[in-house]
Protein backbone atom coordinates (compact mmCIF):
# COMPACT_ATOMS: atom_id res chain seq x y z
CA UNK A 1 0.00 0.00 0.00
CA UNK A 2 1.27 3.39 -0.70
CA UNK A 3 2.29 5.62 2.39
CA UNK A 4 -0.22 8.54 1.31
CA UNK A 5 -3.05 5.92 1.32
CA UNK A 6 -2.13 4.03 4.32
CA UNK A 7 -1.89 8.12 6.44
CA UNK A 8 -5.21 8.43 4.93
CA UNK A 9 -6.92 5.55 6.20
CA UNK A 10 -5.47 5.84 9.63
CA UNK A 11 -5.92 9.80 9.96
CA UNK A 12 -9.06 9.94 11.67
CA UNK A 13 -7.92 7.30 14.39
CA UNK A 14 -4.74 8.99 14.88
CA UNK A 15 -5.71 12.48 15.06
CA UNK A 16 -7.78 11.50 17.52
CA UNK A 17 -4.73 9.40 19.79
CA UNK A 18 -2.56 12.50 19.18
CA UNK A 19 -4.27 15.87 19.63
CA UNK A 20 -5.72 15.32 23.32
CA UNK A 21 -2.53 14.47 25.24
CA UNK A 22 -0.61 16.29 23.30
CA UNK A 23 -2.37 19.36 24.88
CA UNK A 24 -2.79 18.08 28.15
CA UNK A 25 0.90 17.15 28.61
CA UNK A 26 2.78 20.58 28.00
CA UNK A 27 1.37 23.25 30.25
CA UNK A 28 0.07 25.67 27.76
CA UNK A 29 1.49 24.91 24.31
CA UNK A 30 -1.41 27.15 22.11
CA UNK A 31 -0.19 30.01 24.17
CA UNK A 32 3.60 29.55 23.23
CA UNK A 33 3.20 28.48 19.52
CA UNK A 34 1.28 31.46 19.42
CA UNK A 35 4.05 33.30 20.52
CA UNK A 36 6.26 32.19 18.62
CA UNK A 37 4.37 32.44 15.13
CA UNK A 38 3.75 36.17 15.64
CA UNK A 39 7.64 36.77 16.13
CA UNK A 40 9.75 38.63 13.22
CA UNK A 41 10.09 36.33 10.85
CA UNK A 42 13.96 37.59 9.38
CA UNK A 43 15.58 34.62 9.63
CA UNK A 44 13.38 32.52 7.40
CA UNK A 45 14.14 30.67 5.05
CA UNK A 46 17.19 28.94 6.69
CA UNK A 47 19.15 26.11 6.26
CA UNK A 48 21.51 24.61 8.67
CA UNK A 49 23.66 21.30 9.46
CA UNK A 50 25.97 19.73 11.69
CA UNK A 51 29.57 20.13 11.04
CA UNK A 52 31.59 22.55 8.62
CA UNK A 53 29.55 21.21 5.02
CA UNK A 54 29.50 24.37 3.40
CA UNK A 55 28.81 23.22 0.20
CA UNK A 56 25.71 20.98 1.13
CA UNK A 57 23.80 24.38 2.85
CA UNK A 58 24.73 26.23 -0.27
CA UNK A 59 22.66 23.46 -1.98
CA UNK A 60 20.04 23.73 0.37
CA UNK A 61 20.23 27.52 0.14
CA UNK A 62 19.99 27.29 -3.85
CA UNK A 63 16.58 25.42 -3.25
CA UNK A 64 15.39 27.72 -0.26
CA UNK A 65 16.32 30.66 -2.32
CA UNK A 66 14.68 29.51 -5.74
CA UNK A 67 11.14 28.72 -3.49
CA UNK A 68 11.78 25.04 -3.02
CA UNK A 69 10.40 23.36 -0.47
CA UNK A 70 12.38 22.62 3.00
CA UNK A 71 12.30 18.85 2.02
CA UNK A 72 13.82 18.94 -1.14
CA UNK A 73 16.39 21.06 0.75
CA UNK A 74 17.43 18.67 3.04
CA UNK A 75 17.47 15.89 0.79
CA UNK A 76 19.56 17.58 -1.70
CA UNK A 77 21.76 19.51 0.84
CA UNK A 78 22.77 16.32 2.45
CA UNK A 79 23.37 14.28 -0.75
CA UNK A 80 26.18 16.84 -1.61
CA UNK A 81 28.19 14.92 1.54
CA UNK A 82 27.00 11.02 0.35
CA UNK A 83 28.42 12.08 -2.83
CA UNK A 84 31.78 13.54 -2.03
CA UNK A 85 34.09 10.65 -1.95
CA UNK A 86 36.49 12.51 0.48
CA UNK A 87 34.57 12.96 3.18
CA UNK A 88 34.87 8.84 4.63
CA UNK A 89 32.01 9.39 7.25
CA UNK A 90 28.95 10.10 5.26
CA UNK A 91 27.63 7.78 2.13
CA UNK A 92 30.04 6.60 -0.65
CA UNK A 93 33.74 6.80 0.35
CA UNK A 94 32.28 6.61 3.83
CA UNK A 95 34.78 4.04 6.25
CA UNK A 96 33.90 0.40 6.90
CA UNK A 97 32.90 -1.75 9.76
CA UNK A 98 34.68 -3.98 11.06
CA UNK A 99 34.39 -7.07 8.18
CA UNK A 100 35.32 -4.02 5.95
CA UNK A 101 31.88 -3.54 4.57
CA UNK A 102 29.93 0.06 4.08
CA UNK A 103 26.91 0.40 5.93
CA UNK A 104 25.25 3.34 5.85
CA UNK A 105 22.36 5.16 8.10
CA UNK A 106 19.89 8.07 7.07
CA UNK A 107 16.78 9.19 7.83
CA UNK A 108 14.24 11.98 6.26
CA UNK A 109 11.13 14.13 7.59
CA UNK A 110 8.86 16.42 6.43
CA UNK A 111 6.04 19.04 7.93
CA UNK A 112 3.60 16.59 8.42
CA UNK A 113 5.49 13.64 10.30
CA UNK A 114 6.16 11.79 7.43
CA UNK A 115 9.34 9.75 8.12
CA UNK A 116 11.80 7.22 5.82
CA UNK A 117 14.71 5.24 7.33
CA UNK A 118 17.60 3.24 6.06
CA UNK A 119 19.62 1.16 8.18
CA UNK A 120 22.81 -0.88 7.48
CA UNK A 121 21.95 -0.38 3.78
CA UNK A 122 24.85 -1.58 1.44
CA UNK A 123 26.08 -1.02 -1.96
CA UNK A 124 23.97 2.03 -2.42
CA UNK A 125 25.65 5.80 -2.74
CA UNK A 126 22.59 8.05 -1.74
CA UNK A 127 21.05 6.26 1.30
CA UNK A 128 19.36 9.50 1.85
CA UNK A 129 17.07 8.82 -1.73
CA UNK A 130 16.40 5.80 0.00
CA UNK A 131 14.75 6.77 2.99
CA UNK A 132 12.58 9.19 0.82
CA UNK A 133 11.66 6.43 -0.82
CA UNK A 134 10.57 4.03 1.77
CA UNK A 135 8.95 7.62 3.79
CA UNK A 136 6.71 8.74 0.33
CA UNK A 137 6.41 4.63 -1.77
CA UNK A 138 5.79 2.61 1.13
CA UNK A 139 3.54 1.83 3.97
CA UNK A 140 6.42 1.93 6.89
CA UNK A 141 9.08 4.19 8.06
CA UNK A 142 12.33 1.72 8.11
CA UNK A 143 14.04 -0.80 6.15
CA UNK A 144 16.74 -2.34 7.00
CA UNK A 145 19.92 -4.64 5.75
CA UNK A 146 19.54 -6.53 2.72
CA UNK A 147 15.35 -5.77 2.50
CA UNK A 148 16.39 -1.82 2.53
CA UNK A 149 18.72 -3.12 -0.30
CA UNK A 150 16.19 -4.81 -2.30
CA UNK A 151 14.26 -2.15 -1.95
CA UNK A 152 16.63 0.54 -3.91
CA UNK A 153 17.39 -1.90 -6.82
CA UNK A 154 13.21 -2.19 -7.02
CA UNK A 155 13.18 1.35 -7.03
CA UNK A 156 16.05 1.79 -9.87
CA UNK A 157 19.09 2.90 -7.58
CA UNK A 158 22.29 1.13 -8.97
CA UNK A 159 24.46 -1.20 -7.31
CA UNK A 160 27.94 0.54 -6.13
CA UNK A 161 31.08 -0.42 -4.47
CA UNK A 162 31.71 2.29 -1.50
CA UNK A 163 34.57 1.52 -0.42
CA UNK A 164 37.19 3.77 -1.53
CA UNK A 165 40.88 2.39 -2.01
CA UNK A 166 41.92 4.76 1.14
CA UNK A 167 39.39 3.85 3.22
CA UNK A 168 40.09 0.30 2.38
CA UNK A 169 43.77 1.02 3.04
CA UNK A 170 42.97 2.30 6.63
CA UNK A 171 40.99 -0.26 7.74
CA UNK A 172 43.78 -2.76 6.83
CA UNK A 173 45.99 -0.43 8.92
CA UNK A 174 43.23 -0.50 11.66
CA UNK A 175 43.20 -4.28 11.66
CA UNK A 176 46.12 -4.19 12.83
CA UNK A 177 45.50 -3.43 16.13
CA UNK A 178 41.52 -3.93 15.93
CA UNK A 179 40.43 -1.39 18.49
CA UNK A 180 37.54 -0.13 18.44
CA UNK A 181 38.23 3.93 19.33
CA UNK A 182 35.76 6.38 18.66
CA UNK A 183 37.86 9.83 17.74
CA UNK A 184 36.53 12.64 19.10
CA UNK A 185 35.76 15.70 16.39
CA UNK A 186 37.40 13.65 13.74
CA UNK A 187 38.96 15.84 10.82
CA UNK A 188 36.27 18.66 11.75
CA UNK A 189 33.42 16.73 9.96
CA UNK A 190 30.85 13.70 10.43
CA UNK A 191 27.57 13.06 10.75
CA UNK A 192 25.62 15.35 8.64
CA UNK A 193 22.29 16.51 10.02
CA UNK A 194 20.61 19.25 8.16
CA UNK A 195 17.87 21.20 9.26
CA UNK A 196 15.59 23.66 6.79
CA UNK A 197 12.78 26.29 7.02
CA UNK A 198 11.47 27.22 3.75
CA UNK A 199 9.53 30.50 2.56
CA UNK A 200 6.27 28.88 3.84
CA UNK A 201 7.71 28.56 7.47
CA UNK A 202 7.82 24.69 6.77
CA UNK A 203 10.32 22.47 8.22
CA UNK A 204 12.21 19.65 7.33
CA UNK A 205 15.31 17.87 8.26
CA UNK A 206 17.84 15.11 6.96
CA UNK A 207 19.80 13.01 8.84
CA UNK A 208 22.98 10.62 7.19
CA UNK A 209 26.19 8.90 8.01
CA UNK A 210 28.51 5.73 7.33
CA UNK A 211 28.35 5.75 11.38
CA UNK A 212 31.30 4.85 13.30
CA UNK A 213 34.12 3.70 12.37
CA UNK A 214 35.02 0.07 12.86
CA UNK A 215 31.42 -0.80 14.34
CA UNK A 216 30.19 -4.45 15.18
CA UNK A 217 28.70 -5.56 11.73
CA UNK A 218 24.96 -4.79 12.13
CA UNK A 219 25.86 -1.67 14.63
CA UNK A 220 23.17 1.09 14.50
CA UNK A 221 23.53 4.42 15.72
CA UNK A 222 21.04 7.44 16.20
CA UNK A 223 21.17 8.58 12.72
CA UNK A 224 18.70 6.91 11.03
CA UNK A 225 16.29 6.87 14.20
CA UNK A 226 13.91 9.36 14.55
CA UNK A 227 13.80 10.80 17.87
CA UNK A 228 17.30 10.29 18.72
CA UNK A 229 19.45 11.73 15.46
CA UNK A 230 16.55 13.83 13.36
CA UNK A 231 12.90 14.80 14.95
CA UNK A 232 11.01 17.87 13.69
CA UNK A 233 7.75 19.00 14.63
CA UNK A 234 6.39 21.78 12.15
CA UNK A 235 4.45 23.68 15.47
CA UNK A 236 7.71 23.90 17.18
CA UNK A 237 10.81 23.06 15.37
CA UNK A 238 13.53 20.58 14.84
CA UNK A 239 16.76 19.03 15.94
CA UNK A 240 19.58 16.68 15.20
CA UNK A 241 22.88 15.18 16.18
CA UNK A 242 25.73 14.12 15.43
CA UNK A 243 28.51 12.11 17.65
CA UNK A 244 28.31 8.58 19.76
CA UNK A 245 24.77 7.08 18.74
CA UNK A 246 24.82 4.81 21.60
CA UNK A 247 24.23 7.65 23.83
CA UNK A 248 22.26 9.86 21.43
CA UNK A 249 19.46 6.85 21.40
CA UNK A 250 19.73 6.42 25.33
CA UNK A 251 18.16 9.75 25.46
CA UNK A 252 16.28 9.95 22.78
CA UNK A 253 18.04 13.12 21.66
CA UNK A 254 16.54 15.14 18.98
CA UNK A 255 13.11 14.21 20.32
CA UNK A 256 14.30 15.56 23.40
CA UNK A 257 15.48 19.06 22.52
CA UNK A 258 12.06 19.17 20.20
CA UNK A 259 9.75 19.16 23.64
CA UNK A 260 12.12 21.12 25.64
CA UNK A 261 11.27 24.01 22.86
CA UNK A 262 8.09 23.01 22.95
CA UNK A 263 8.03 23.65 26.74
CA UNK A 264 9.15 27.64 25.44
CA UNK A 265 12.90 26.67 25.76
CA UNK A 266 14.98 28.40 23.41
CA UNK A 267 16.92 26.22 20.81
CA UNK A 268 20.47 27.18 22.41
CA UNK A 269 18.66 26.66 26.40
CA UNK A 270 17.51 22.97 24.68
CA UNK A 271 20.74 21.83 23.06
CA UNK A 272 22.53 22.67 26.71
CA UNK A 273 19.85 20.58 28.43
CA UNK A 274 20.38 17.44 25.84
CA UNK A 275 23.83 17.20 26.51
CA UNK A 276 23.57 17.71 30.21
CA UNK A 277 21.16 14.85 29.78
CA UNK A 278 23.75 12.81 27.99
CA UNK A 279 26.37 14.18 30.79
CA UNK A 280 24.43 13.04 33.90
CA UNK A 281 24.08 9.22 32.36
CA UNK A 282 28.08 9.20 31.82
CA UNK A 283 29.25 10.47 35.25
CA UNK A 284 32.56 8.68 35.05
CA UNK A 285 32.92 8.69 31.23
CA UNK A 286 33.16 11.63 29.20
CA UNK A 287 35.88 10.65 26.45
CA UNK A 288 33.00 10.67 23.56
CA UNK A 289 31.96 13.52 21.57
CA UNK A 290 28.05 14.48 21.14
CA UNK A 291 26.67 17.45 19.33
CA UNK A 292 23.44 18.83 19.15
CA UNK A 293 21.85 21.65 16.47
CA UNK A 294 18.42 22.71 16.87
CA UNK A 295 16.27 25.42 15.02
CA UNK A 296 12.30 26.69 16.27
CA UNK A 297 10.14 27.58 14.23
CA UNK A 298 11.15 31.50 13.90
CA UNK A 299 14.52 30.27 12.26
CA UNK A 300 16.23 30.50 15.49
CA UNK A 301 19.20 28.51 15.94
CA UNK A 302 21.16 26.59 18.67
CA UNK A 303 24.27 24.23 19.21
CA UNK A 304 25.45 22.74 22.38
CA UNK A 305 27.90 19.75 22.58
CA UNK A 306 30.72 18.07 24.78
CA UNK A 307 34.22 19.00 24.34
CA UNK A 308 35.08 22.10 21.64
CA UNK A 309 35.60 21.88 18.31
CA UNK A 310 31.93 20.92 17.22
CA UNK A 311 30.84 23.37 14.47
CA UNK A 312 27.77 23.97 12.12
CA UNK A 313 26.66 25.96 9.30
CA UNK A 314 24.28 28.28 8.92
CA UNK A 315 22.56 29.71 5.75
CA UNK A 316 19.99 32.74 5.66
CA UNK A 317 19.62 35.98 3.93
CA UNK A 318 22.17 37.30 6.45
CA UNK A 319 25.19 34.99 4.84
CA UNK A 320 26.43 31.85 5.92
CA UNK A 321 28.97 30.83 8.11
CA UNK A 322 30.09 28.37 9.91
CA UNK A 323 29.37 28.54 13.61
CA UNK A 324 31.67 27.13 16.92
CA UNK A 325 29.32 25.14 19.26
CA UNK A 326 29.63 26.04 22.89
CA UNK A 327 30.56 23.04 24.79
CA UNK A 328 30.11 21.17 28.27
CA UNK A 329 33.80 20.57 28.29
CA UNK A 330 36.89 23.37 28.08
CA UNK A 331 39.07 20.04 26.79
C1 LIG B 1 26.58 7.12 14.73
N1 LIG B 1 26.06 9.40 15.17
O1 LIG B 1 26.56 6.21 13.92
C2 LIG B 1 26.67 8.53 14.22
C3 LIG B 1 28.08 8.80 13.86
C4 LIG B 1 28.59 10.14 14.18
O2 LIG B 1 30.31 11.32 15.09
O3 LIG B 1 27.92 11.13 14.15
N2 LIG B 1 29.81 10.19 14.59
O4 LIG B 1 26.58 6.92 15.95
Amino acid sequence: MKRRKFLKNSSTLTAGMITAPLIASSGSPLKEFRTMNNASKSNIPIAICTWDFGNATAKAWEVLNSGGNSLDAVHQGVMVEEDNLDNQTVGNGGRPDRDGNVTLDACIMDKDANCGAVLALQNIANPISVARKVMEETPHVMLVGKGAEQFAYEQGFERTNLLTEKSKQEWEEWKKTSQYKPIINIENHDTIGMLAIDKNGDIAGACTTSGMAYKMAGRVGDSPIIGAGLFVDNEVGGATATGVGEEVVRTVGSFLIVELMRQGKSPQEACEEGVKRIIAKNKDKQDFQIGFIAINKNGETGAYCIHPGFTYRTYTQEGHVNNPSGSYLES
